[in-house]
């Protein structure tokens, strides 16, 4: 039996009924994917995702790729290749690629839906599937010669990695040392060693292409300190034919190490060295020196993949914990446990069993349609960006830029906090590996660690998305929340869950408000910016909070209206189950914000007064 249990109904309801992709799917640039197709590709990408592609997650774990330091090169395990041969022969990843350059004319929602279920399956394999996103980004940005190079990734199926970070330059991009060289004929030599490079080295594929960040040497007005003195590089494992497309001499960057690692063992982590025998050759993306920020158009896409990757695997945690909990008989019925004869109930029963199921499925739930509203944000942007009129594009983008620290930071804190959640729920059997949650709980912890940290996130989420931004999208998403709370839909069931959404905004509200008083004080003294940095992951986690309960009461709202029209009795117990599930997190979660603000308010100076030899 494949490990991957998908919720597609849960999927269809966010994109259709809540998020309103029907509307969007078959018009403007979706006019190839109305959304019967869409329903169509969803069905069978969940069908890929149960079958082949879950087959080697399991054992690519206990047998990971296999590198070999004479050669530099790396073995993928037999079984993992077939896995990955079934998701490059179903295409799917055409979903992820403009018109131009053969794609299905979808709307990143319907991507992003598509990613959930590839993810929750097999993440590794997706990750090696980098080559068509990547060729994407490389075609808006690159020269000519570059957009050819976007054809042949596309068409030859090559892989392709993002190349950041060093030894000493991790979050702090701008410490990296790596050089770059101009020869006489317009091309750059790269020299330098960069670490943490994902599918870096692996023999899916005949090439890769790398995107490299590195500093010009002897250019007037680039090269000099931080990330403002980096330039993207397009670096090939192989140079490349460009009229025909036929692989040429290995050019000089080689995987000189790949990391042992505690989970996602089958995505290689490598150690990448440039030009260390011989010339590693590149060409400056698009010949502009602008490489930080033709980078972020690659990090932006991988935020809301890490996110979408760590909610995915806590809905697969949590729907195995759930059969587990149905079927696993263990103790009597609480009501009976002063008869030692009573009989032994399933585990799903237990008041406590049950509270931690709730925990579980209102965070995948919550979340799931955070990177639905999200994702509608994109559909807008592109829609808008195609000339399609009545959409505020510099607002579209504004609210996704705000989102995206949410999705991927409070995406993975929680998945990772509440896959222990999950694998609890077994008791000891969790503990093994005869279930899969030990593995997603390795695999899913280094979402909360790579594409910046959680405290990246936090730092982002205030002061870029914040204060950079005037407040226009956090306001916009306040005012958005308080219509909820204003608003009438339910039918009278939600209206004490409505106060609490409203005293969360506050709680919120008044956070925000703490913070940016900290900030303005910072102008004349410093130290206060202190305080900020004290806070910044607990507003990001707060914010969460109030976003999953007001879009879990949305989700509440649109069940009790098919609720009370004519769900059929297969609906009955799913919309029934959305209307619990914002309730309880109403109930249950939304009043620790209070708890929350009051923490933030007190923040003082005690902590970074404290000596370092005292911790
Ligand atoms: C990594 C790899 O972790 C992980 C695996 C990736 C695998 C990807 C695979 C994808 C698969 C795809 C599959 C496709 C198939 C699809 C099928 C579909 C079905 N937003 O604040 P400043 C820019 S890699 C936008 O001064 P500092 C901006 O240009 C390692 N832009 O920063 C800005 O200039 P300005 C990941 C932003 O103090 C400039 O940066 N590493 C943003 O110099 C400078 O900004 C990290 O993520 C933003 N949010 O540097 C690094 N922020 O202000 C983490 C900045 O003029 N560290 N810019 O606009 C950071 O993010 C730091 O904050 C820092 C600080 C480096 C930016």
């Amino acid at each position: 039996m494949s490990h991957y249990r998908s919720n597609l109904r849960d999927l269809e309801f966010n994109l259709f009924e809540v998020f309103g992709a029907n509307e969007r799917l078959g018009t403007g640039p979706f006019t190839e994917m109305d959304p019967d197709t869409a329903r169509g590709a969803l069905a069978e990408i969940d069908r890929l995702s149960c079958g082949p592609l879950a087959e080697s997650y399991l054992s690519s774990d206990r047998n990971p790729p296999v590198y070999d330091p004479a050669t530099k090169t790396v073995t993928m395990p037999e079984d993992f290749k077939k896995s990955y041969r079934a998701l490059m022969d179903s295409e799917w990843w055409r979903l992820d690629l403009p018109d131009e350059l053969g794609g299905a004319g979808s709307s990143p929602s319907l991507r992003w839906a598509a990613a959930e279920l590839f993810l929750g399956s097999n993440p590794g394999a997706f990750l090696y599937m980098s080559g068509p996103g990547f060729a994407s980004i490389l075609n808006r940005l690159g020269t000519d010669d570059q957009k050819r190079w976007a054809e042949l990734m596309i068409s030859e199926e090559w892989g392709a990695t993002m190349v950041l970070t060093e030894p000493d330059a991790g979050s702090d991009v701008g410490a990296g040392r790596t050089k770059a060289f101009e020869n006489e004929d317009g091309t750059w030599r790269i020299e330098g060693v960069k670490r943490f490079i994902t599918s870096a080295e692996h023999d899916l594929t005949d090439n890769i292409v790398h995107l490299v960040l590195a500093r010009p040497v002897g250019v007037d007005g680039v090269g000099g300190p931080g990330t403002k003195g980096l330039s993207l590089f397009l670096v090939p494992k192989f140079h490349v034919d460009l009229a025909t497309g036929e692989l040429g001499e290995r050019n000089g960057v080689y995987a000189t190490n790949v990391e042992k690692k505690m989970g996602l063992k089958v995505s290689t982590t490598c150690e990448l060295t440039f030009g260390d025998q011989e010339p590693a050759v590149g060409w400056l993306v698009g010949d502009v020196h602008d490489g930080i920020a033709q980078m972020f158009q690659v990090i932006e896409y991988a935020r809301m993949m890490v996110g979408t990757k760590a909610i995915a695997q806590l809905s697969a945690g949590y729907l195995a914990a759930l059969d587990y909990a149905k079927t696993r008989v263990q103790g009597a019925d609480l009501t009976e446990m002063l008869d030692k004869a009573a009989p032994r109930v399933e585990i799903i029963n237990h008041p406590d069993v049950r509270r931690g199921l709730m925990l579980q499925k209102s965070y995948v739930e919550g979340m799931r349609a955070l990177i639905h509203y999200t994702a509608a944000w994109q559909d807008k942007i592109l829609m808008a960006q195609n000339g399609v009129e009545g959409i505020d594009l510099d607002m579209a983008e504004r609210m996704n830029d705000l989102l995206l620290p949410i999705v991927k930071g409070v995406g993975s804190e929680r998945s990772y906090e509440l896959l222990a959640t999950s694998l609890q729920t077994f008791g000891g059997s969790g503990y093994l590996q005869d279930y899969p949650v030990e593995q997603y709980i390795r695999d899913a912890k280094i979402d909360t660690l790579y594409e910046g940290t959680t405290a990246i996130q936090g730092l982002d989420f205030f002061f870029r998305k914040m204060v950079r931004d005037q407040f226009k999208s956090i306001f916009y998403l306040a005012a958005q929340i308080t219509e909820t709370v204003k608003g009438e839909a339910g039918n009278g069931q939600l209206s004490a869950e409505r106060e609490m959404l409203g005293k969360a905004l506050e709680e919120v509200q008044a956070m925000v408000g703490a913070l940016g008083q900290w900030a303005l004080a910072s102008q004349e003294n410093i130290s206060e910016v202190y305080k900020v940095g004290l806070n910044t992951t607990r507003l990001l986690m707060a914010t969460g909070d109030l976003v999953i309960a007001w879009l879990l009461l949305k989700q509440a709202e649109v069940a009790i209206a098919a609720l009370d029209s004519a769900a059929s009795d297969r609906d009955v117990p799913f919309y029934q189950g959305k209307v619990a599930t914002a309730k309880w997190f109403a109930r249950n979660r939304l009043p620790l914000l209070a708890a929350e603000r009051a923490i933030l308010e007190s923040t003082d100076d005690a902590l970074m007064e404290l000596a370092d030899e005292s911790f």
